[in-house]
């Protein structure tokens, strides 16, 4: 993880200096035998901590579903990979078991993307699934979409989130 970490580093500065449409744009990822660029052993600034601001529980564009997420990083770190949680659940509260989900994310105001393509990469059971390669390059309003398909239903879950 930290090596890939690394590895993203040139990009998201690219990013943030570009601050351009550049929505799931992510490098390849480096084996894991690759050495860390050597830029990588230079000073870097500090990282920031922004505070995960309240994220209220979303409910799906056609009702079909309600969400809430957990971060594995609260604070976030500006910058730092890390895992969301989130639980689904019907309109009624039931949790949904089987779903699949592709996510992206953004900053409407700024027209740019995420440095990572984030990915459900396990189911938990219990409506719970994990959520991995989630990272930001800076503070701000963001919305993050889930487009999750449950059976018959396929529905958009949009948290609006404000890292501050
Ligand atoms: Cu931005």
């Amino acid at each position: 993880m930290i090596m890939k970490f690394r590895y993203l580093l040139l990009p998201v500065i690219l990013l943030l200096g570009a601050c351009s449409e550049q929505a799931n744009q992510q490098t390849a990822t480096a084996p894991a035998s690759t050495p860390a660029p050597v830029v990588a052993s230079a000073p870097q600034p500090a990282a920031a901590q922004v505070t995960l601001g309240t994220v209220a529980p979303a409910e799906s564009a056609n009702k079909q579903f309600k969400g809430s997420i957990t971060s594995s990083l609260n604070p976030v770190v500006i910058n730092e990979m890390h895992n969301w949680t989130l639980h689904l659940t019907t309109a009624d509260g039931q949790p949904v078991e089987q779903a699949t989900m592709t996510i992206a994310g953004a900053m409407p105001a700024h027209a740019h993307g995420m440095p990572t393509n984030p990915q459900m990469t396990r189911n938990l059971g219990g409506g719970d699934y994990l959520i991995e390669g989630v990272q930001f390059q800076m503070g701000g309003y963001w919305e993050v979409k889930f487009t999750i398909t449950a059976g018959s239903q396929l529905d958009d879950l949009l948290f609006g989130i404000t890292l501050q």
